[in-house]
C-alpha cells in the first residue's frame, strides 16, 4: 500500500494491511477461493475504472472507447481459445460474477414464470439456479433434482423430474459435487424435453481450461463461469452461447440487468485467460486434484466421512454426523486455528445455516505450491481439532509456521 493512501485514510490503510496480514497467516480451504496473481490485482487497480463504455464492441453508448473495444475483443478471443472453441462459439466477457451470469442467461432465453431446473441447494446446487431466496427463483418458476443418497448424480431421477415438468433450461454444474459431471448426460436429457442446457462451470473452469475435468462444451447450449474460482482471476464472469443465441443473451447482459462494463475488470479477464494457458497454470490444476485427493484419503483415515467417499476435483464434502459436530461448529473451532473451511449443507439437510457438513477444498493452497505432504498434515490438523478436541490456538502456532514457508506473492 502506497505511503499517499496511509496519510488520506490511515483507518482503511491499517484494515487492509490486517486482512493481507489475515490472508498471509491463514490456510484457506475455502474452495470457491484462489490467489489472484499480483499482475491481475495490478490491473484491477489501474485507471480502466474511470470509463464508461454501455454495449458492446464497436457499438458503444458513449465516446472514447478506443482502446477499451480492442481489450474487450482480446478477452473474447482469449476466452475461446482457452476452451478451444470455434465459430460456432459467442462469448460475453461483461458480466460482473456468476449470478448476474445465470440470471442474464435465464432473462435472455425464457419468459418470467417459464421452467428452469437445477439442482437442489442441499445436494450441491447453488442459488442462482432457482432457489426460492433468489431472482432466480422469484422470478422463474424453479424445479430442482436431488443427488441420490450415494452422493452422485441420478441421471434416471433427474430425467424423470425433467420430464415430467419441461423446463426450458437444464442447469448442471454444481458449487459442492466432488466428482466429474457427465455432460453429456445432462445433454441427452435437455434434448429428449426439448431444453437448453446450461453448464455453469464456476468451480471447475479451471481445471476444464487445463484438461483435468471433462469440456461440457460439446455438450451445451450455454456456459456460464466466474473468474475467480480455479482460473484464479477478478471476480467478474463470462457467459458462452451458440451463436443462433446472438442477440438474446448480450442483450440480456445489457441493458437487461447490467449497466456499463467495469473495464478494469474486462482487463483482467483478458490476463488471467493468458496466465490459463501456461505450463505453470496447467500443472497448477494437476496439482489442486492431486492434493485434493490426498486430504481426502488422509481425512478418511482418521475416521471422516466423505460424500461419495472422495473426489476426482478441488472440493469434497464431509459428512460429520459420525464426529458428533455440527459443520458450523467445526468451522468456527478450525478458524481458531487458521484453517478455513466453510460449512455445508448435504443431502439430508434442510438448514443451511448450521449443516452437517464442510466442504474442503485445495485451490488456495496449490497456488501458494503446497504439496500432498502438506495436505496430510492439514488432515492431521482437522482430526486433531475435531476428534481429538486439541486446543485450536496451540495448532494456530503451527500453521503459522506452515504458513511463512509457503508465502503469498503480495
Ligand atoms: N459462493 C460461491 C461458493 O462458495 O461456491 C458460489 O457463489
Amino acid at each position: 500500500m502506497t505511503k499517499k493512501l496511509k496519510k488520506i485514510d490511515s483507518r482503511l490503510a491499517g484494515l487492509i494491511k490486517k486482512e493481507i496480514e489475515r490472508q498471509k497467516f491463514t490456510i484457506d480451504l475455502i474452495p470457491s477461493e484462489a490467489i489472484a496473481p499480483n499482475e491481475v490485482l495490478e490491473v484491477l487497480g489501474s485507471p480502466l475504472i474511470n470509463k464508461y463504455s454501455e454495449g458492446g464492441i464497436g457499438r458503444r453508448y458513449y465516446p472514447g472507447n478506443k482502446y477499451i473495444d480492442k481489450i474487450e475483443d482480446l478477452a473474447k478471443k482469449r476466452a475461446k481459445e482457452v476452451f478451444g472453441l470455434g465459430k460456432n462459439w459467442e462469448v460475453n466477457v461483461q458480466l460482473l460474477s456468476g449470478t448476474p451470469a445465470n440470471l442474464a442467461v435465464y432473462f435472455g432465453l425464457c419468459n418470467p414464470r417459464d421452467k428452469i431446473m437445477g439442482m437442489s441447494l442441499f445436494s450441491g446446487g447453488h442459488l442462482s439456479h432457482g432457489h426460492p431466496v433468489s431472482l432466480s427463483g422469484k422470478i422463474f418458476n424453479s424445479v430442482t433434482y436431488n443427488s441420490g443418497e450415494d452422493g452422485y448424480l441420478d441421471f434416471d431421477h433427474i430425467e424423470k423430474i425433467a420430464k415430467k415438468y419441461k423446463p426450458k433450461i437444464i442447469i448442471s454444474g454444481f458449487s459442492a459435487y466432488p466428482r466429474k459431471v457427465n455432460f453429456r448426460k445432462f445433454y441427452q436429457i435437455a434434448k429428449k424435453v426439448n431444453a437448453y442446457h446450461m453448464a455453469d462451470i464456476s468451480h471447475i473452469a479451471g481445471l476444464v481450461a487445463a484438461g483435468v475435468h471433462p469440456s461440457p462444451f460439446r455438450y451445451a447450449d450455454i456456459v456460464t463461469t466466474t473468474c475467480h474460482k480455479t482460473l484464479n482471476g477478478p471476480r467478474a464472469a463470462i457467459i458462452f452461447y451458440r451463436k443462433e443465441l446472438t442477440g438474446k443473451i448480450d442483450k440480456a447482459v445489457f441493458p437487461g440487468i447490467q449497466g456499463g462494463p467495469h473495464n478494469n475488470k474486462v482487463a483482467a479477464i483478458a490476463l488471467s485467460l493468458k496466465i490459463a494457458k501456461t505450463a505453470a497454470f496447467k500443472n497448477t490444476m494437476k496439482q489442486i486434484v492431486r492434493n485434493a485427493r490426498a486430504l481426502a484419503e488422509e481425512l478418511r483415515k482418521y475416521g471422516f466421512n466423505l460424500i461419495t467417499n472422495g473426489t476426482d476435483t478441488h472440493l469434497m464434502l464431509v459428512d460429520l454426523r459420525n464426529k458428533n459436530i455440527s459443520g458450523g461448529d467445526a468451522e468456527k473451532m478450525l478458524e481458531k486455528a487458521g484453517i478455513l473451511v466453510n460449512r455445508n449443507s448435504i443431502f439430508i439437510d434442510r438448514k443451511p445455516y448450521n449443516p452437517s457438513g464442510i466442504r474442503p477444498g485445495t485451490v488456495s493452497v496449490s497456488f501458494r505450491k503446497m504439496k500432498e505432504k502438506e495436505m496430510r498434515k492439514i488432515a492431521n490438523w482437522i482430526a486433531d481439532i475435531i476428534d481429538k478436541k486439541r486446543n485450536p490456538t496451540e495448532v494456530r502456532k503451527e500453521v503459522v509456521e506452515l504458513c511463512k514457508k509457503f508465502p503469498l506473492p503480495y
